[in-house]
């Protein structure tokens, strides 16, 4: 089938990571035929730069505009366009679709979400005055909603490649042997100069990738430039490049614990099997703290009163003091967690539902 993909960066980088991930996973492991159109062109390209040259010639990427260039004759009829995250679509776009013959299928592809609820709304029919079938379409953990992306798919073990990627072979070589490692891809706002205070104060060795931005976050976290050399001696800063979306899951493979952010580095950090901190993005509604508890609900369900607490205090960005005696218990579990997850999606997860969906 052919597949028009709609991608609409509001900011940062998780929705071109979605779609991207979803396009790679309908093409390479479906066959289906993709293009996205995307109205931020250098982001989208940006991730997508490392992926193997194959899979990256078999997926058309567009620029928003272009999908309406034929004033509306579409010279590709679709089969289905998915509007990430409730996007809309461009009107001349649309136009184009009522007058064709075959009319294809509309899925509004939402966020990823662990609130019970969405099983009642995931494949509902959202009834348009245009008559074009649309549907909903809900990413979530459990096997009666829509999945998770889990391409590219893990393999049996959660080391990833010993192979260094080209791009980040200075910053591993500065890696001291022996080291707990902790990367870091978090939002303004979050305590990571006082965290890291803490966690050197501990007295281990650790470093931590800071991936592209966050020095100069930590930096200006306190609203001027702190001095770095304030912590302690133990604690090494290595700042890394912008990767590719492929770099960047082998980064999370290869550290001991993650400190990831949106949807899409939230899912690879739990495929990574390590444990992390989730800094979902924070809403003006506080609707992020409802989605962060629903998920700890399900992620912590097996898990001993002792990891429960620690776990959760960790998310609330409670110091490393406070937890860090745990972080035993927790490997375990994100041991546990990781095989569970991939049981649950055995049936290869969201873009294989997508395509029973569409079917
Ligand atoms: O970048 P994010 O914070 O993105 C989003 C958006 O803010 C969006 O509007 C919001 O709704 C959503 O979060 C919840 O975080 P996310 O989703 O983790 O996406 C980051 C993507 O960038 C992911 O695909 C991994 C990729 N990435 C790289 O490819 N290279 C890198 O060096 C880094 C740090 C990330």
């Amino acid at each position: 089938m052919r597949w028009d993909i709609f991608c609409q960066i509001v900011d940062n980088y998780g929705d071109a990571g979605v779609c991207w991930r979803l396009a790679r996973s309908l093409t390479s492991l479906h066959g289906q035929e993709v293009r996205i159109f995307c109205d931020d062109l250098p982001t989208l390209n940006l991730l997508a730069s490392g992926v193997d040259p194959e899979i990256r010639s078999r997926i058309d990427i567009q620029a928003w505009e272009a999908s309406f260039a034929n004033s509306g004759h579409l010279v590709q009829t679709p089969d289905v366009v998915v509007e990430a995250f409730g996007c809309e679509l461009p009107e001349r776009y649309l136009a184009g679709l009522l007058i064709t013959p075959k009319k294809p299928l509309i899925i509004n592809l939402e966020y990823l979400s662990a609130e019970p609820w969405i099983a009642d709304f995931h494949g509902r029919a959202s009834p348009q005055t245009h008559g074009i079938p649309k549907y909903f379409f809900f990413p979530g953990f459990q096997e009666n909603v829509g999945g998770i992306l889990i391409d590219p798919v893990p393999t049996g073990s959660l080391e990833g490649s010993a192979t260094v990627p080209a791009s980040l072979k200075a910053s591993w070589a500065l890696l001291r042997p022996n080291t707990k490692r902790i990367s870091v891809f978090c939002y303004p706002g979050a305590p990571l100069l006082k965290w890291l205070g803490d966690l050197g104060s501990l007295g281990e060795n650790f470093d931590i990738v800071l991936t592209h931005g966050q020095l100069q976050q930590l930096q200006f976290s306190s609203g001027h430039p702190t001095p770095i050399v304030a912590l302690p001696n133990n604690i090494q800063l290595i700042s890394i490049p912008f990767v590719s979306q492929d770099e960047y899951d082998w980064v999370l493979s290869q550290c001991d614990f993650n400190i990831v952010r949106g949807e899409d580095s939230f899912v690879r950090a739990q495929l990574a099997g390590k444990p992390f901190i989730w800094h979902i993005y924070p809403q003006e509604d506080r609707a992020h703290e409802i989605k962060l508890a629903a998920f700890l609900d399900l992620y912590l369900e097996d898990a001993s009163q002792e990891l429960k607490q620690a776990v959760t205090a960790a998310m609330a960005w409670a110091m490393p003091s406070h937890w860090l005696q745990s972080i035993e218990g927790w490997n375990s579990h994100s041991k546990a967690w990781h095989a569970d997850l991939l049981k649950k999606q055995a049936d290869g997860g969201l873009a294989a539902r997508l395509m029973d969906f569409v079917a």
